[in-house]
């Protein structure tokens, strides 16, 4: 017994080893593999980047255009300020050519291109990879590489992808995944750092507490209020102090800050189909009692959708009948939808079979999942001859694409983990993602 409420005691940290990977610069490095005269200059990729324009905000800026202050989520009217286009520099007397750069727009589609190669040589690598964005993946080699090795492991795997791909990684292996990716990071471009089991806390202590891992600007500037500037500093302050400040979320911090990392690598992917369920303390056969769960999942299911950007294609609902008869019946859609009144409705009608029924429990599912964006996103857009009015997703939305427009300062625990499969739903069930 450690006697610390801020510790989880050793046994919680999974012994494992995690490879973080995080491409360098990766807008600019795929931008660079179709322009290889962009080697070495100072380029920007600007999101609603348009040539002679100024508009737009940075998306990332080479390492070359870092040294003149352009960064991530800054206006394009600024980066030019800083760094100006190189025709203009050229054309006017007063601008030094070499003191300017090339600025490209966003092309999603090439990046998720390569980013796709980068990913197969990564499952290539490791039984177990968590990707995270479009340039980051986390991978577990627990079961393939000893520590010894790891170095060597580490260093092919960058070669790997520099010459399979053409683009540079940097990489930070750690027993956690918060130190590993702090790791990825800490020796940025082209870095490789590893940091064995025991160095874990002495690495992370001289770092910013804003690099602990769910630390956002707000926490942050209040540990710094009060006098907590380091993981170290946060890493040795009392337990009850940060608790009386920040409750257990503070806890939580101060371990990751003591080099304490509960999470276990585990793959992401889209999930197959989204849904609750809910049990009644009895049976029942009253229908409006059935209509009324029946509301309130479909609401909850449309409001995951929503949450995961899924489109659905098919909205199905669930009738357990005594003793432990599973029903279920299904309806498929045009097209994909995010349209919550039709998914309260359809699981509705869906129900009516079931009107006489005694019922124990409930479940509202929607499947044929799509994340793809789409402006269709209602019914009305697949019926309507041309789709206009659909009255669905605003195309113009910032979209997870749309980073450069600024997503500094929030506070938020952004935590890699999505809570897509949240297992409690409000009424204590599990939810149910594949009932069938
Ligand atoms: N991105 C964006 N808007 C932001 C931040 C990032 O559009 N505000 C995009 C462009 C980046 C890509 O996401 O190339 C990956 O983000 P990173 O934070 O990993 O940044 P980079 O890969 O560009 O640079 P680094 O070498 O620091 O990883
Ligand atoms: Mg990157």
């Amino acid at each position: 017994m450690s006697g610390d409420l801020g510790s989880l005691g050793a046994d919680a940290t999974p012994d494992q080893v995690v490879c973080h990977v995080d491409m360098d610069c990766f807008y600019a490095a795929c931008e660079r593999l179709r322009e290889p005269a962009l080697e070495g200059q100072p380029l920007v990729v600007g999101m609603g980047y348009e040539s002679d324009e100024a508009h737009g905000a940075v998306a990332t800026a080479s390492y070359e255009a870092r040294e003149f202050g352009v960064e991530s989520a800054m206006a394009i009217s600024e980066a030019l300020e800083r760094l100006p286009r190189k025709v203009e520099a050229a054309r006017d007397p007063e601008l030094d050519v070499e003191e300017a750069g090339f600025y490209r727009p966003v092309d999603l589609d090439f990046y998720n291109e390569v980013a796709d190669e980068v990913k197969a040589i990564l499952h290539d690598a490791a039984e177990v990879v968590r990707e995270v964005s479009i340039d980051e993946a986390y991978l577990d080699v627990t079961d393939r590489v000893r520590w010894d090795e790891v170095e060597t492991f580490a260093r092919d795997l960058k070669e790997r992808i520099e010459a399979e791909v053409g683009v540079a990684a940097s990489v930070g292996v750690a027993p956690t995944m918060s130190a590993a990716k702090i790791a990825s990071d800490y020796d940025k471009p082209d870095g490789l750092v590893v940091v064995e089991p025991g160095e874990v806390r002495e690495f992370l202590a001289p770092l910013d507490v804003a690099e602990i891992h769910n630390v956002g600007p707000v926490t942050a500037r209040q540990l710094r209020d009060m006098g907590i500037e380091t993981a170290g500093d946060l890493a040795a302050a009392d337990p009850e102090r940060v608790r009386d400040t920040f409750g257990e979320r503070g806890l939580e911090v101060r371990r990751y800050a003591r080099g304490e990392d509960p999470r276990e690598v585990t793959p992401v992917g889209e999930p197959k189909s989204l849904s609750r369920e809910s049990a009644f303390t009895e049976a029942t056969d009253d229908s409006e009692r059935k209509r009324e769960k029946v509301r309130a999942l479909a609401a909850d299911v449309a409001d995951r959708a929503q949450r995961e950007g899924a489109l659905y294609r098919t909205i199905g609902i669930k009738v357990v009948t005594p003793p432990y008869d599973v029903n279920t019946r299904a309806e498929s859609l045009p097209g994909p939808v995010d349209d919550p009144d039709l998914l309260e409705s359809t699981a509705l009608d869906l129900l009516e079979e079931f009107d006489d029924d005694r019922v124990r429990k409930l479940g509202v599912r929607v499947s044929k999942l799509d994340f793809a964006e789409s402006d269709q996103a209602s019914l009305a857009g697949f019926e309507g001859a041309s789709g206009e009015d659909s009255g669905g997703a605003d195309a113009d939305d910032p979209a997870e694409d749309n980073r450069a427009d600024g997503d500094a300062g929030t506070d938020d625990p952004v935590d890699d983990s999505d809570g897509r499969d949240a297992p409690e739903s409000p009424d204590g069930q599990r939810s149910l993602r594949d009932y069938e």
